[in-house]
């Protein structure tokens, strides 16, 4: 088990589209251990989410857990998502954004379909939390961000904010 570095906004390499998984490529040990490492970093966070671009590796999958006792792990290989109903606005958050928090609009319910982490096909139904999670962890492997939904001026003001939180823990 490892703990993964989590890129962070304004990286350039969180733009990068990801590509879409080789199903044969599940059977290799290093990505069933990335996957382990991946949960491990996002409970570590903690964190109800980690997309594999944000620990550089720019393939689509993409781990979620939103319970609170860590009983209910989820491996998302290849999603899709294939309805959409309603809108729901979320305050979100991001493991590569940290310490800033926005309201987002996305849908309120949908159904997508994945790979679980064997390459076994599986159709989820998700609202609420979970709905908006899957959401985001797919914008991620798009090279998008919550923070693309505010004004380019709230954007800035984020980057602002973050680079001088670096520059205080590196002075510290
Ligand atoms: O841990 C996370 N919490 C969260 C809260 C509201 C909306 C989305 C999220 S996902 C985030 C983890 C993360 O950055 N995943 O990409
Ligand atoms: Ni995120």
């Amino acid at each position: 088990m490892a703990m993964l570095p989590i890129l962070e906004f304004p990286d350039p390499r969180l733009r990068i589209k990801a590509a879409p998984v080789d199903a044969a490529r599940l059977a290799d040990a290093w990505l069933q251990q990335l996957f382990d490492d991946m949960f491990e970093t996002m409970y570590d966070a903690p964190g109800i989410g980690l997309a594999a671009s944000q620990v550089d590796v720019h393939q689509r999958f993409m781990v979620i857990d939103v319970t609170d006792d860590k009983s209910r792990p989820l491996v998302f290989v290849n999603p899709q998502i294939t309805t959409r109903q309603g809108e729901q606005v979320y305050q979100e958050g991001c493991l590569s954004v940290p310490g800033i928090y926005a309201d987002v609009t996305r849908s309120d319910s949908i159904t997508v379909e994945a790979l679980d982490r064997h390459g076994q096909p599986f159709t989820l139904e998700a609202d609420g939390v979970l709905a908006v999670c899957v959401q985001h962890e797919m914008d991620h492997l798009d090279g998008k961000l919550f923070v693309d939904y505010l004004s380019p001026l709230k954007r800035e003001m984020v980057r602002k904010k973050l680079a001088k939180a670096r520059k205080q823990t590196s002075a510290a």
